[in-house]
Order: C-alpha cells, then structure tokens, then sequence
C-alpha cells in the first residue's frame, strides 16, 4: 500500500504542515489507499522536507511531484470538467498559497517571541527541559535564515502580516459563495486551499492572519465543510 510519510498531527490539524495536509487531503478525495509512516527527522527524507511518498517502489517527495504522480497514475481523479483555463488560475493560486502565504505562517509560528514556548512544546515537548531549550534555538535559527534568504525575513511584521492578510481577502473573493474552490466539486486546488485555510483558523499561536480570516464568513464555513468531508476526525 502506499506510504505517506509525515510529521505526526498537531495544534488539532491533521498535520503541522501545510504540504503534508494537502497531500493527505487529496488521497482521501481521490479514494486512494494509504498508511501513514510518521517522520521525526525530515533530514533523513529524500528532499530533507516533508512529506514523500513511497508506492510501488516509486520515493516521491515534494507535495507538487506527488500529486502530479497521483494524477499520471490515477487518471487526474479530482479534474472533474473543469477547463485548462480554470486549472490555470488554480495553478497560480495555489503557488501563492504554498509560496507566499506558507512563509507568514512559517514566521508567525517560529519568530514571533510570544508564540516560541507552544512551538517548543509543540516540536520538541518529548525532550528534557534544557535539550528542548537548545534544539528549540537551533531549529529557530535555521528558520531564521530560510526566512532571511527567502525574503519574508527581511520584512516588517506588518508587512508580513498585510502581504498574507490580502491573500486571505483574495481566498475569499475567490471562493464567493461557491461551495469549494472547484466550483461545484472539490477539486485539486481544494486541497491546498483547506490545507492552509485549516492551518490558520487552527493555528495554535498568536496569529493576526487568524484573526483577520475569522471575519470572512466564506472561508470559515468553507474550512468546517472540507474537515467534516476530508478529515471528520478533525472537524469542529
Ligand atoms: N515544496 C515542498 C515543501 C515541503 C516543506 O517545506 N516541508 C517542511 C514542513 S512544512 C519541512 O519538512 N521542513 C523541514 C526542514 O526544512 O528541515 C512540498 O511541497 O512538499
């Protein structure tokens, strides 16, 4: 059977990690059999990230290749009748989500001073008290500077916190009052969208984009309609 491997659940999401949800959330849409293989060190993984997969032999890591492999091996399961068009736009939106808006998530929960003791227990809560001091501030260090060499790093909080504020305001106007990002169905791009949409309604810190995305009516009914439908385990 296929193996998923990633981090295990967190913060009452079915993953810390947006990619990993996405992941999981398309091979849950799309019926396909899987068993979770739980990751402590992504070093240890193929790209050194989370998640991969292993089916039939075939180490995919990277949630893009994989679901590009499902899709070859599965016949595009959730293409639905949606126009090259449309997946265009899906395209890009979901580029925005997993390379824009992912690196605000990523600086809310690791740099913001107030949020770092939920983080250090949340990652590394299983080590005794000093170990999970240091390794807390080494892996915050190494956050640091992919922050830093991405861009994000450099900027204000405001500015992070606007930049990913008007990629809510987008979601929303986006969505509308359609019942998923797909249209009618769920679609690929639902996958990304809940991933991320889930990961900041539940985010387990202080989160100015939490508070922003609670006053869209939209996503918030969206975000409980795709956990009952994908992840009835989490859902409120
Ligand atoms: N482009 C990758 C990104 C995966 C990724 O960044 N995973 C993070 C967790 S959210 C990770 O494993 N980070 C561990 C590290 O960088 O050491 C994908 O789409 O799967």
């Amino acid at each position: 059977m296929l193996e998923l491997h990633q981090f295990r659940k967190q913060f009452d999401l079915p993953n810390p990690s947006p990619f990993c949800i996405k992941v999981e959330a398309f091979l849950r849409l799309a019926g396909i059999e899987y068993e979770t293989q739980l990751v402590t060190d992504p070093g240890k993984g193929p790209n050194g990230k989370a998640p991969w997969i292993i089916d039939e032999g075939n180490t995919i890591p990277d949630s893009r290749f994989i679901i590009d492999y499902l899709n070859r091996k599965h016949g595009d399961p959730l293409k639905g009748d949606l126009s090259d068009q449309q997946l265009a736009h899906h395209h890009a939106l979901g580029r925005m989500l997993d390379e824009s808006t992912y690196w605000a998530m990523v600086y809310e929960r690791w740099i913001i001073p107030e949020n770092a003791p939920t983080i250090k227990e949340a990652f590394f809560g299983s080590l005794p008290a000093p170990v999970r001091k240091l390794v807390f501030i080494v892996a915050q260090r190494g956050v640091k500077r992919s922050l830093h060499g991405q861009g994000t790093g450099r900027l204000s909080n405001d500015e992070i916190c606007h930049l990913a504020k008007t990629d809510m305001d987008a979601l929303s106007l986006i969505l509308g009052d359609q019942p998923y990002f797909g249209g009618k169905k769920a679609a690929e791009i639902d996958t990304t969208t809940m991933a991320y949409i889930a990961s900041f309604i539940k985010s387990p810190v202080k989160s100015a984009i939490q508070d922003h995305l609670k006053t869209k009516d939209n996503l918030v009914a969206y975000h409980q309609r795709m956990m009952k439908e994908v992840f009835p385990e989490f859902a409120a």
